[in-house]
């Protein structure tokens, strides 16, 4: 397939760049366009071709999308937290995958590192996660438990200096190109303990998976673990519970709700353009009340939904936003970007379907980012609980 030409126009409707530091949009503008030059001309290629654009995870290290909000002599950018958003807005613009690689590297990976790992735990893995030397994955959800990872059957077992680690995790992005695994897994007191595992211990194995119709771009894989040994300096020393990993969660699910509303953009920019330009019944379709109804409401959706990452981004950095604040904004995020990208693929009638345009590629990798971080349900039901104090998961 002939490498694309980038036309995206990004939409503001209610001027929102006002509310951006120069700094953000500094950050923004360096990520967008090594999106335009890099990610966009290639990406729809790998997806076809269901195969992970290795190269990226260097470029991603560069330019900074690795632990944003990391301290920078951690091998961090030491940025904030809407910077951070904005960064994976752009990512997701390119394609879901893309963005998945950097959420997973930053916030499931080094995130823990940083700030549950000891101090030698921290020199010795974040700057080369930080640089994209070395790729990291995230190991939570097994076979039997997903939306309930507290049921986890994966376990480690005291033996002297090391410990012996047991069992699988399922779905897991990255895996099967990860030097290094933050994993979940219960001690001997039933306590949830996270650890990190090194490609080349023995009985450690990084199954791919195949088939998948979503997030082609992306590497999804297994961890198997087969009496692996590792060391207790591999524990993180203070963490116990399932607060551990969902602590991660909700700063993934902060840059996907950012994210989503980038894939979003693209698919309403794409629809407005193909629209003006598409002349059916000697018009353009755009001035067809019907298309300007997806199309007015897209940009609606899109405004509201900025306004809200805006807001939550805000809480972030003072410190102040809760995590179901969060959940909100992933939930939204998803919902709004899956049915613009739906509505935005009918505006192109059957050019929707193919690689020509990014849309339906984007409405295909929304299907696993509304599903993964915790599914759409599962977000609704965080908020159920959140506003009436009553839990409805149990
Ligand atoms: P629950 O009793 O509610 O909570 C246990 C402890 O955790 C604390 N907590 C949180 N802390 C930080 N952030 C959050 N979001 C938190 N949610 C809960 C909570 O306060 C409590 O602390 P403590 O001190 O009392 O112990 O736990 P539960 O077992 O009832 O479960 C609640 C539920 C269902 C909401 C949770 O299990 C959940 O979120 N399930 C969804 C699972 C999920 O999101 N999995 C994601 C796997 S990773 C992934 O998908 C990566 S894809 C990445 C990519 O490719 O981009
Ligand atoms: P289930 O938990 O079996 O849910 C099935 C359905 O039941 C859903 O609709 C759900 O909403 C509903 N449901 C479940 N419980 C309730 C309830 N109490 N009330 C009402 N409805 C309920 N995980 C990782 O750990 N690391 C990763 O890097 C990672 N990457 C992923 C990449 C991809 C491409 C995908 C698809 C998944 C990834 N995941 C990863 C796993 C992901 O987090 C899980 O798929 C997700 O949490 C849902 O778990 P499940 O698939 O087992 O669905």
């Amino acid at each position: 397939m002939a490498a694309r030409t980038d036309q995206f126009v990004s939409p503001d409707y209610v001027l929102l760049d006002e509310l951006l530091t120069e700094e953000q949009k500094l950050v923004r503008e360096s990520v967008r366009s090594y999106v335009k030059k890099e990610i966009s001309p290639v990406i729809e290629d790998y997806a076809q071709k269901a195969e992970f654009p290795r190269h990226i995870v260097k470029q991603l290290g560069e330019l900074g999308c690795f632990g944003p909000t990391i301290p920078a002599e951690y091998g961090g950018g030491g940025l904030d937290y809407i910077s951070y958003g904005l960064m994976m807005q752009e990512l997701e613009r390119g394609d879901s995958g893309v963005r998945s690689t950097a959420s997973v590297q930053g916030s499931l990976v080094m995130y823990p590192i940083y700030e549950y790992g000891s101090e030698e735990q921290r020199r010795k893995y974040l700057p080369q996660l930080g640089s994209g030397e070395w790729l990291g994955c995230f190991g939570l959800t097994e076979p039997d438990h997903g939306s309930n990872p507290a049921g986890m059957l994966t376990n480690i077992k005291d033996a002297g200096d090391h410990v012996i680690l047991n069992g699988a995790k399922m779905w897991i992005s990255n895996a099967p190109y990860a030097q290094v695994a933050v994993v979940w897994a219960k001690d001997e007191n039933d306590d949830i303990r996270g650890l990190i595992v090194e490609r080349g211990m023995e009985g450690f194995t990084t199954p791919t998976t195949h088939d998948k119709w979503s997030l082609r771009a992306s590497a999804t894989g297994e961890l198997v673990f087969d009496n692996v040994k590792v060391p207790k300096e591999n524990i993180f020393p203070d963490i116990k519970g399932l607060k551990g990993p969902l602590g991660c969660l909700t700063k993934a699910r902060f840059g996907i709700a950012w994210g989503v509303i980038g894939a979003a953009m693209d698919c309403y920019d794409t629809a407005l353009r193909y629209a003006k330009e598409r002349i059916q019944f000697d018009r353009p379709i755009a001035g067809f009340q019907l298309q300007q109804k997806k199309l007015a409401e897209m940009i609606t959706e899109i405004t509201k939904a900025q306004l809200l990452n805006w807001r939550v981004g805000v809480l972030m950095n003072e410190g102040r936003a809760t995590p179901q604040q969060v959940s909100m904004a992933k939930r939204n995020g998803c919902e709004v970007a899956a049915n613009i990208c739906r509505d935005a693929r009918q505006i192109l009638g059957g050019m929707g379907i193919t690689g020509e345009y990014a849309v339906m590629r984007h409405m295909m990798n929304l299907e696993s980012v509304i599903t993964y971080e915790g599914t759409h349900d599962i977000h609704l039901l965080i908020t159920g609980m959140d506003i009436t104090g009553l839990n409805a998961f149990k």
